[in-house]
């Protein structure tokens, strides 16, 4: 019901600023050359590329110096490419279109749930609701990040923890519940990150809890838990971090991490996100073609990946 026609509008992010392993900003253009689009036009998607557009490296508006800020890197840049991300999205958005975002490091999901929150709050009244899948929990904030890297950063800014203005960054606008968030996939978060999730009773699953109870239930508590209260069938954006799959499995990306989600795990969450109807944004990010073995392998998952949330089905 938020989703009024089959059209989808794709941004592709070639942007690398919010981490420092070059190669990243090349994912949205190996999907592409996958065959990304004939497979969503094969799926009776009518595909529309954001300012018709293919690729996107914002370049044209970045600062000639970007000198970090405390520890922070490149936080003009990081800032830059969401503000400009934010109003392509939320376009989309408000068009009726699902968003689909392709990276690109993480740190544009500052843009991605920024663009998509303005659109639904503004169509339904309706708050986000977002499923970060990772290995990573993304929230540190400019305190307590130990690398300085944006990517690790995006949810603390989106949830208003960051009090301090950064240049570049003082356009962000909180935009979104810690209650409205669920984790799944995490392994690798950080010390200071395991205490805002704590100190805000954030929803996640790491990957202890998919071993537990089978990724069957895990979707089955995540869909439970967004549907209660008001909010109950409020719209979905899914931000889909490649390395929360097992490097076994998708090899190409930068932060790699051991026992991650299977292939199979990785389709499981779309599809029960797709039959829920809510989705409305979905990212597919961390894709670095340049990294690791067989990268048609990781490239080739993250198309089967946003088919998957777009409602392919195996019978
Ligand atoms: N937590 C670490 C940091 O803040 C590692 C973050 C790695 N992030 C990503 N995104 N690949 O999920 O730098
Ligand atoms: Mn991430
Ligand atoms: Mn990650
Ligand atoms: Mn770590």
């Amino acid at each position: 019901k938020y989703i009024d026609r089959r059209e989808i509008g794709i941004t592709c992010v070639a942007f690398s600023g919010g981490q420092p392993r070059p190669g990243v900003d090349l994912g949205p253009e190996f999907v592409l050359k996958a065959g990304l689009i004939g497979q969503l036009n094969a799926m009776d998607f009518k595909t529309i590329l954001t300012d018709g557009k293919e690729i996107h490296d914002y370049k044209e508006f970045f600062p000639a110096s970007d000198e970090p800020i405390g520890i922070i890197k490149r936080p003009r840049a990081v800032g830059i490419v969401s503000k400009h991300l934010t109003d392509q999205v939320y376009q989309h958005s408000k068009a009726g279109r699902m968003a689909l975002q392709i990276g690109g490091d993480h740190s544009m999901g500052l843009g991605t749930v920024s663009g998509i929150a303005r659109a639904t709050k503004e169509r339904f009244g309706q708050d986000i609701k977002v499923i970060w899948v990772d290995a990573h929990a993304d929230i540190n904030t400019p305190e307590t990040t130990e690398t300085g890297n944006l990517h690790g950063m995006p949810l603390s800014f989106l949830i208003g923890l960051v009090k301090e203005n950064i240049e570049g960054l003082d356009w962000v606008v909180p935009c979104l519940k810690p209650e409205n968030i669920v984790y799944i996939g995490l392994r690798d978060v950080d010390k200071a990150e395991k205490q805002i999730l704590k100190q805000y009773n954030i929803k996640a699953f790491s990957m202890h809890e998919i071993d537990r109870y089978g990724i069957g239930a895990v979707m089955n508590m995540t869909i439970e838990y967004l549907s209660k209260g008001d909010t109950a069938q409020s719209p979905i954006h899914l931000s889909f971090d490649i390395d929360a799959l097992d490097p076994t499995v998708a090899a190409s990306t930068g932060t790699p991490v051991r026992g991650g989600l299977t292939f199979r795990e990785g389709h499981y969450i779309c599809e029960a996100l797709h039959e829920t109807g809510r989705l409305v944004g979905i990212d597919i990010v961390e894709l670095n073609p340049t990294i690791g073995h067989s990268n048609e392998d990781t490239i080739t998952i993250g198309c089967s990946l946003i088919r998957a949330a777009l409602g392919e089905s195996l019978l």
